[in-house]
């Protein structure tokens, strides 16, 4: 696997990102089962669900977190893994008919258009499990064991009840809802930012332990760009479209969900995200040498157009 170029200015934001994309990409495809291997559709439908498409900025989160901390490199591959293996779950069951029925995902057919909807339920059951199989595998890529289990603890709080699958489970009793400005916060610190924080703080435990002060400015960092996220998720929904989304647009408002658009409007929705992306960028000053990478993913999830 080739190796990460050195994180300093001279070395661009686009081609540390990519080294990051392949190293994931390889480590992806080779902890996800064979095609050859039974049941062989099942594992056909899990490797279309996470193989070569995506932004991959979870494990971006995790690496640049992890190169804050001196982690090492094979431990953040698990590490990158396996919050990709929950988020790709969690796309494969959010696009399913009982949820968002959806057909169109990383620019491809869902999963339940391509292979059915009771094989898309078991591949996302199937990457939530090989999600903590690879995060164990961390350990042995040189994390201690102490932090591998924090790590799996943490994992399993981001996706579970509390997190990922709470605020999606708010998401669907909000729909015809116009939530007030604080349960809409609520919901996508769950749905979106759980697992975003949860990156950051994998790829932070890989590594060596920050002072307090330090801590904490990577915990607002990490809140920071996990709600900026969402709120640029809804003015994409609105102000995107198929071609440049991968997926369909304008299905907020046809399914009528709340959204940061819909309670404060697109102008204060814009304003609202630069306002997070400064507190980020705010939260890595304290975190000081070392946080380049974290400041320029900061600033990619505020101006991404995909
Ligand atoms: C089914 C338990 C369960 C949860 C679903 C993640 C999620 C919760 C739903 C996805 C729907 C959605 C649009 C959520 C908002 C933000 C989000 C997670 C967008 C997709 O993530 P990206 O943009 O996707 O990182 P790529 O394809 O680039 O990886």
């Amino acid at each position: 696997m080739s190796a990460l170029p050195a994180c300093s200015d001279e070395v661009a934001f686009a081609d540390w990102s990519a080294a990051v994309a392949a190293r994931v990409e390889i480590a992806l495809a080779r902890t996800l089962p064979d095609e050859e291997l039974a049941p062989q559709r099942l594992h056909q439908a899990m490797r279309y669900a996470v193989l070569g498409a995506g932004k991959r900025v979870r494990p971006l989160l995790v690496h640049a977190a992890g190169q804050l901390c001196k982690a090492p490199v094979a431990a953040l591959d698990s590490a990158a893994c396996a919050v990709e293996l929950i988020h790709a779950y969690s796309l494969v069951h959010d696009d399913m008919p009982c949820m968002d029925d959806d057909a169109l995902r990383r620019g491809k057919p869902t999963v339940h258009i391509a292979y059915g909807e009771a094989l898309a339920m078991l591949v996302g059951d199937a990457l939530q499990a090989l999600a903590f199989e690879s995060l164990c595998g961390a350990g042995a890529q040189g994390a201690s064991a102490a932090s591998t289990v924090r790590m799996c603890a943490e994992l399993a709080r981001a996706a579970g009840s509390t997190g990922m699958a709470g605020g999606q489970a708010i998401d669907l009793a909000s729909v015809g809802l116009q939530l007030d400005r604080e349960s809409l916060e609520d919901m996508h610190r769950r749905k979106t930012g759980a697992m975003l924080t949860a990156s950051v703080r994998l790829g932070a435990w890989c590594g060596d332990p920050l002072d307090a002060a330090r801590q904490a400015a990577l915990e607002r960092y990490a809140a920071a760009i996990g709600l900026a996220f969402q709120v640029v998720d809804d003015i994409l929904d609105v102000e995107g479209d198929a071609g440049t989304l991968g997926k369909s647009a304008g299905k907020d408002a046809l399914n009528d969900k709340p959204t940061y658009v819909s309670v404060i409007g697109l102008e204060a929705s814009r304003d609202l995200a630069r306002g997070l992306r400064d507190d980020a960028y705010a939260a890595c000053d304290t975190l000081g040498a070392g946080a380049q990478r974290l400041h320029q993913i900061a600033r990619l999830i505020v101006e991404r157009k995909s």
